[in-house]
């Protein structure tokens, strides 16, 4: 009998008879599907930008309250950002997808706008930080709980004249931390010709400050992803208007804003850019965010705590080295 090659090629070999192994792919569905998803997604901009709209409206659901009806002013204006987490579990089908929305009031509305995204860098690094001690334990738990910021929706401000000293200030700081995907809220203010024009000076300020904006492209995209984030790349920042109200127009519901000249349909990609946002946001790279949250930015965050524990350590070992009278080599 001869052996076989230590090295076969790897051509598809098809069994004589069913052996099963096809079914793994359901056997790993059952699994996700059992444990659920976890997707944390982050707002940040200034009052009244319809932030909180807009994450009730692309999730269907009231996840959590907006400031409507409420005059912005009777709030109390806090010296800094606030960081307020809610979680929710929405159920499709099969699918339990539990969301953290983290919502940062307080953001842009002092007098002194100094350093207010502190706060939100703090809370996205202590985020990694904790993942990195579980992950370190001795006794790993199996399923580490995911806190870590998948997504950040940062909302800019339609005045049709560009971003802010702070919009950039902390536009710099997230890009580098985390997946930011900055939209124009409230867009249904601005004309459609302006919103053209308004992003037009966003993006060109974006690539003047070398932003690294959300999608990335990787190398293991092929030329069809490749293309899919390029036509998202050129409508970001989406204009985006959110409404969890019904409107009835000549027997026709929707989600949408009455006003005094007619109605807006959010879901109309002719009056604005939502479905675009959701479409991308959920149907196309809900488990991109989730994985290069993972694999580049908590990654980089990972490197680097671990680079310096060593150096920690290493420079601790030669200066014990030293006071006992002993040199490293
Ligand atoms: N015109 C317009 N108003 C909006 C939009 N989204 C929300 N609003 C309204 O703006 C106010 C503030 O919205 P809210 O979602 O609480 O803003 P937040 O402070 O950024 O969370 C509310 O009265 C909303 O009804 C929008 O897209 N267009
Ligand atoms: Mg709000």
């Amino acid at each position: 009998m001869s052996h076989a090659p230590l090295t076969t090629a790897v051509e598809g070999i098809q069994p004589t008879s069913y052996v099963g192994f096809d079914t793994i792919t359901s056997q790993i569905e059952h699994r996700l599907l059992k444990k659920g998803f976890q997707f944390n997604i982050m707002v940040v901009g200034h009052s009244g930008l319809g932030k909180s709209t807009l994450l009730n409206t692309l999730f269907s659901s009231h996840l959590i309250d907006s400031s409507s009806g409420v005059d912005i002013t009777t709030i109390p204006i806090t010296k800094t950002t606030e960081i307020k987490v809610s979680s929710h579990s929405l159920l499709e089908d099969r699918v339990r997808l539990n969301i953290n929305v983290i919502d940062t009031p307080g953001f842009g509305d002092q007098i002194n706008n100094d350093k207010v995204w502190e706060p939100i860098v703090k809370y996205i690094k202590e985020q990694y930080s904790q993942y990195l001690r579980k992950e370190l334990t001795a006794q790993r738990d199996r399923r580490i709980t995911d806190t870590r910021v998948h997504a950040v929706l940062y909302f800019i401000e339609p005045n049709g004249k560009g971003l802010t000293d702070l919009d950039v200030a902390t536009l710099k700081r997230l890009t580098q931390i985390a997946n930011v995907i900055p939209v124009i809220g409230k867009a249904d203010t601005l004309t459609i010709d302006e919103r053209t024009s308004f992003r037009e000076i966003i993006q060109n300020e974006f690539k003047k400050h070398d932003f690294h904006i959300y999608p990335y492209d990787t190398d293991d995209l092929n030329e069809e992803e490749l293309e899919l984030n390029e036509s998202i790349r050129s409508i970001i920042p989406f204009a985006v208007v959110g409404s969890e109200k019904e409107v009835e127009i000549n027997g026709e519901t929707f989600k949408g804003r009455k006003t005094r000249w007619g109605a807006i349909n959010v879901e109309d990609i002719n009056q604005c850019e939502f479905v675009y946002l959701r479409e991308f946001l959920i149907r196309t790279h809900l488990q991109d965010l989730i994985e290069s949250t993972a694999f580049i930015h908590y990654e980089g965050f990972r490197a680097r705590q671990l680079i310096a524990l060593k150096e920690n350590a290493s420079s601790r070992t030669s200066a014990q080295m030293s006071s006992n009278g002993l040199s490293q080599r």
